[in-house]
């Protein structure tokens, strides 16, 4: 077997493992949602709707900004999905339409939800289907805030 091949095929299991020991780990200390703060900013109400593997889902979130000055949501990183990209909704003429976006705006002094139908997240090509009362945890990048670790619920609707 070429040891390339080998190689890229160990890592793979290695992240696999991870994440299904993080998956896991987040079941049992998180329950039943977690909240995750850092500097002025708060994240709270973190959820997705069930999907199966391989498809895609919104990744909607509260976030409350205490703070008096403006901060933004750079990136996301969750285990059960390849790729994440921030999106906004487009309104003109014809049907409102998805589009990938470099940030999203989190103004001073307020609380954003985001919804499928402003912005949100996007969960691309999921590692592993997901179901109604599953938790797992996601990395989000803020510009002044940094990382925050937000645990996650598989939910019909936004949790309580
Ligand atoms: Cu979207």
């Amino acid at each position: 077997m070429d040891p390339f091949a080998w190689t890229a095929r160990g890592a793979a299991i290695q992240f696999d493992l991870f994440a299904r020991a993080t998956f896991f780990t987040v079941a049992f200390v998180c329950l039943p949602s977690c909240g995750a703060m850092a500097g002025s900013l708060q994240i709270s109400k973190a959820w997705t709707p069930e999907a199966q593997i391989g498809g895609d889902g919104p990744l909607l979130m509260t976030i409350a900004n205490q703070g008096s000055e403006a901060d933004s949501l750079l990136r996301a990183r969750c285990p059960v999905a390849n790729f994440l990209e921030k999106h906004t909704v487009d309104r003109g003429e014809g049907a409102p339409a998805m589009r990938a976006i470099s940030s999203i705006p989190v103004p001073p002094n307020q609380t954003i939800t985001l919804t499928l139908d402003s912005y949100h997240i996007m969960l691309l090509q999921l590692r592993q289907s997901l179901s109604v009362g599953q938790h797992f945890v996601c990395s989000v990048v803020f510009a002044k805030a940094g990382v925050l670790d937000v645990g996650v619920e598989v939910a019909p609707g936004e949790p309580h």
